[in-house]
């Protein structure tokens, strides 16, 4: 018996009505980003049921067409009547917005995605979702379609078990491209799993041509995510530093090790939504850990009172933290929402920090030793690197139009038309001096491998005459002085031979660039040419080439005999002229530009790819061979 609309049925059509209008304004976008939301929103639906208590299980596939399955072994989505919309609480929570909060019972909504619009929302974007409930011995299943029903909640058979199955298809129409990132989902699945230690999640990806299965499952919560951010590098304590502790109705969770490495690797949460922006909750973990440590080390003499105090750079050198809250009424604040506003959590992680850490450097004496002395040579490391730095500093002002002798700049004066090649060798650096349009396009020519930031101090970094000449060139600075506006050219293009070698000097680039200049990324100002990697002749007619899958069709269209094909084994072989042809000539070339779509998961493969542990590294090339390509390009 289908319902007659009431007042509140036209108020869900109109709810539906805004969600499909604007979607943007409840998931953010229709990109990519606003796609895999969508998964999100209905996986916190399932996390939320486990944090209560009530599951254990999750499964998620990227079905066959390309649609979505998550799985619960929840209570199941209450199916019977509500009062207040005289629908079932299902359809209620399918079709009303906001609704999954206020009516699911009690107990507070900790997950929730970043926008928490609830999962009318996905409801209203799908082209087709089926809910299938398991619940009261039975089981039920409702149809939607853009967030309409188009069945009655049916009983279509008996069960043993509790549980929600939730199916969907996102709309074509809305969407720019329904195509889910395998890795993207994987990245989050996996932080929700350690996020909410003990729950088991299971991901499917069952498209044809990218069959693949995972099981996250980590009984150690925080402590196996930071082994497994440490994976690739070396850690310097064997116990890594946990704490859990809840505070009225706010839990902190924290886990800490630091590394023989020099980077600071700080991951922060607030009810599993990664705070990017850091907020509150940083703030008090980072005073906490300086004011500590300090303590520590002035009590037992390794710092003597009249020496200066350690600073919070000093105590994060080679850190990875992750740090984890979870409170009632999370405000996010910042440009991107991910900042914690909650004032009241500085001071909850602060003292519940200051306490935990104290007791443990208090009963692990060699690891406080090796913390502090950590701290101590950062420290030391800092005044020298700032000596430096005033050295480089003060010489750039004497010598502030002299430009590196390898450079050859452009006459165009305005950045956003300037362009600059880094080309790898010193012989192609000549072939690109002599092809470029010597208006618009520098070169800078490097030599070999340039140093991996990654296992080096900056001091050290700042004295590495490729990367000076790269700083200086640029003119914005690095570091904490890097200023975009003060840049010299508006692309920075990578030009390295088409294999390992060049492939390597490509991936030391954007690690220096991501650590220490990130805002090029950021802002798109980094490039990656594409040089060809074949000449084909025939009968004097010459085709550039630049994909094996090209040079098929090209052979299948040309014809394989009296062929002359020439593979390109480095950029050396080109002369000028076709040098400029082939992938400098604005007007014909093809430049990739590089971006980063998830800092997090780009952190991860850079430290993966430029850490100094090899195993893991090759593993983690191995899996992820695909992202890696679209990555390092
Ligand atoms: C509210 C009440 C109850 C279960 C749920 C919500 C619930 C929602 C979702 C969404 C995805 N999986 C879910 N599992 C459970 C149970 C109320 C009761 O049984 O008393």
């Amino acid at each position: 018996m289908k319902q007659e609309y009431g007042a509140s049925q036209i108020q869900v059509l109109e709810g539906l009505e805004a969600v499909r209008k604007r979607p943007g304004m409840y998931i953010g976008s229709t990109g990519p980003r606003g796609l895999h939301h969508l998964v999100y929103e209905v996986v916190d639906n399932s996390i939320d049921e486990a944090l209560q208590g009530y599951c254990s299980e999750i499964y998620v596939a990227i079905n066959e067409d390309g649609s979505i399955l998550v799985k619960d072994n929840g209570r199941g989505i209450p199916v019977e009547v509500h009062p207040q919309t005289g629908r079932s609480t299902l359809e209620t929570v399918l079709t009303v917005l906001h609704a999954g909060g206020k009516f699911g019972g009690g107990g507070y909504k900790v997950s929730g995605g970043l926008h928490g619009v609830g999962v009318s929302v996905v409801n209203a974007l799908s082209k087709w979702l089926v809910a299938e409930i398991s619940r009261n011995g039975k089981v039920y299943r409702q149809t939607y379609e853009k967030g309409i029903p188009v069945s009655e909640l049916e009983v279509v058979g008996e069960s043993t078990h509790t549980g929600t199955v939730t199916s969907f298809m996102p709309d074509a129409t809305i969407f720019e491209e329904i195509d889910f990132k395998y890795e993207v989902l994987e990245h989050r699945l996996r932080e929700l799993s350690f996020l909410n230690k003990g729950i088991k999640i299971v991901f499917e990806d069952k498209r044809e041509d990218s069959l693949k299965k995972k099981e996250f499952h980590y009984l150690g919560g925080l402590v196996e995510y930071v082994k497994y951010l440490n994976k690739a590098r070396t850690g310097i304590h064997e116990d890594i530093i946990y704490i859990d502790k809840q505070v009225k109705d706010c839990v902190v969770e924290l886990a800490m090790q630091y590394t023989d490495g020099y980077s600071e690797n700080i991951y922060s949460f607030a009810n599993n939504i990664s705070t990017h922006e850091g907020g509150t909750h940083l703030a008090g973990f980072k005073a906490a850990i300086t004011k500590t440590i300090n303590e520590y080390a002035k009590r037992n003499k390794l710092l003597k009172e009249s020496e200066p105090n350690l600073i919070g750079e000093d105590i994060r050198e080679g850190l990875t933290a992750v740090v984890s809250v979870k409170l009632s009424e999370p405000q996010f604040e910042g440009q991107t929402k991910t900042k914690l506003g909650n004032t009241e959590m500085r001071g909850i992680v602060d003292s519940i920090t200051v306490e935990e850490l104290g007791s443990f450097l208090e009963e692990n004496p060699t690891t406080a030793r090796i913390v502090v002395d950590k701290g101590l040579r950062a420290q030391r490391a800092r005044e020298a690197a700032k000596r430096a730095r005033e050295l480089t500093r003060r010489k750039s002002v004497l010598e502030s139009t002299s430009l590196p002798g390898k450079l050859a700049d452009c006459a165009e004066k305005d950045p956003s038309k300037s362009e600059i090649f880094l080309v790898e060798g010193d012989s192609a650096g000549g072939s690109a001096k002599q092809g470029r349009d010597r208006h618009s396009q520098a070169i800078l020519p490097l030599r070999g491998k340039i140093l991996n930031v990654e296992k080096s101090r900056l001091d050290k970094i700042l004295a590495s005459e490729e990367i000076k000449n790269m700083i200086t060139a640029y003119g914005c600075g690095v570091g904490n002085d890097f200023d975009i506006e003060k840049a010299r050219y508006h692309k920075i293009v990578i030009m390295t031979d088409a294999d390992v070698d060049g492939a390597h000097i490509r991936t030391l680039l954007l690690t220096f660039f991501f650590r220490y200049m990130r805002p090029l990324i950021d802002n798109g100002y980094v490039y990656a040419a594409q040089p060809p990697l074949y000449k084909v002749k025939k009968q004097k007619k010459e085709h550039y080439v630049y994909s094996d899958e090209e040079l098929n069709t090209l052979l299948e269209e040309i014809g394989r005999t009296g062929v002359e094909l020439q593979r390109y084994k480095g950029l050396g072989e080109m002369n000028a002229e076709q040098l400029w042809d082939t992938t400098m000539n604005p007007e014909t070339r093809t430049l990739l530009q590089v971006t980063v779509e998830d800092a997090a998961v780009a952190d991860e493969v850079f430290s993966m790819l430029m850490g100094d542990k090899v195993a893991p590294r090759k593993e983690f090339i191995e899996e992820n061979a695909r992202y890696v390509r679209n990555l390092d390009i």
